[in-house]
């Protein structure tokens, strides 16, 4: 089994050289294949540096450098299709690069997909998690994400804005059909609703978020503002499949001739790419 752990990086310079470390410690704790695959948008502080000499000494690590900040969702997009094109990942992961999400919660998460769970998220709200790492008013954000959700969308989870994950093939295939948000929560929970609305299984494993190691934040008040309206329009219209696409996935017929997400906002809209690779 091949897992492809994508990591998004904007200005984690101080983050991504001891995370990778981190996780090749782990290597002999997951029975498959691993590979890391850096999404870097051109990080002034010099991420791409950091990947590049590492790449020198590992040979499971793949960076794509794409040309200014995109957003979070097109990041895992790039890299999830990265994934599936070239290195024929079964399972892709999704985790941040700033310690908030530790690696040695992977093997507990690994063990729930090999049971056959398309969707595995670690979750803070769940027994034997916590957010610790959250300020009292991020806590009241994450909850409030999380309620508006349940109340929107009833996605079966109790942690549907975690942004540590690892999904089956299966399921983050079928992303590439929608409109779904370039941005950050907002990509988040409109997969989570794609994959629910498909069928597909899922599981929670408990882990305490942490706070931010170093290096600056990118939530702000848009990005909250995009993820309440994004999850409103969702919940009410469905999810808009691309162009070219066959049925929308939004089953009231009436409710067909409206958008729900921002063309220039949509994945594909990345211009350049360029892809490091270690051979
Ligand atoms: N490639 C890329 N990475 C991004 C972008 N925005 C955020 N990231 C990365 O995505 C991950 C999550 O972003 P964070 O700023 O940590 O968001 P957050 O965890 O909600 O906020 P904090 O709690 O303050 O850390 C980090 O690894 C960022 O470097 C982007 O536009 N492009
Ligand atoms: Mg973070």
């Amino acid at each position: 089994m091949i897992l492809s752990l994508v990591v998004p990086t904007y200005k984690e310079k101080e983050n991504i050289g001891q995370l990778i470390e981190r996780i090749q410690s782990l290597r002999t704790l997951i029975p498959s294949e691993l590979f890391i695959v850096v999404v870097d948008d051109n990080s002034p502080d010099g991420t791409a540096d950091v990947v590049k000499l590492l790449m020198r000494k590992y040979d499971n690590i793949r960076l794509i450098q794409r040309g200014a900040p995109s957003g979070l969702g097109s990041a895992y997009m790039d890299g999830f299709r990265y994934s599936f094109d070239n290195l024929g990942a079964d399972y892709v992961g999704e985790m941040d690069a700033d310690f908030q999400h530790p690696p040695e919660t992977i093997p507990s998460m690994w063990e729930a997909s090999n049971k056959g769970n398309d969707v595995v998220l670690a979750s803070r709200y769940i027994k034997g998690g916590s957010s610790r790492g959250l300020s009292s008013s991020r806590k009241l954000v994450s909850k409030g994400a999380n309620a508006l959700t349940r109340a929107f969308l009833r996605i079966p989870v109790n942690d549907a804005t975690t942004g540590f994950r690892i999904i089956s093939a299966r399921a983050a295939k079928s992303l590439f059909g929608y409109a779904v948000s370039a941005k950050g929560y907002a990509f988040q929970v409109e997969s989570l609703y794609l994959y629910n609305k498909l069928g597909m299984s899922f599981s929670e494993v408990p882990f305490s978020f942490e706070t931010r190691k170093s290096g600056e934040t990118k939530l702000n008040f848009k990005e909250i503002y995009r993820f309440a309206l994004t999850t409103i329009k969702t919940g009410i219209f469905g999810l808009k499949k691309r162009k070219g696409e066959d049925d929308d996935e939004r089953s009231d017929a009436k409710f067909s001739r409206f958008g729900t997400t921002r063309e220039g906002e949509s994945i594909g809209a990345v211009a350049s790419i360029e892809i490091f690779l270690n051979q």
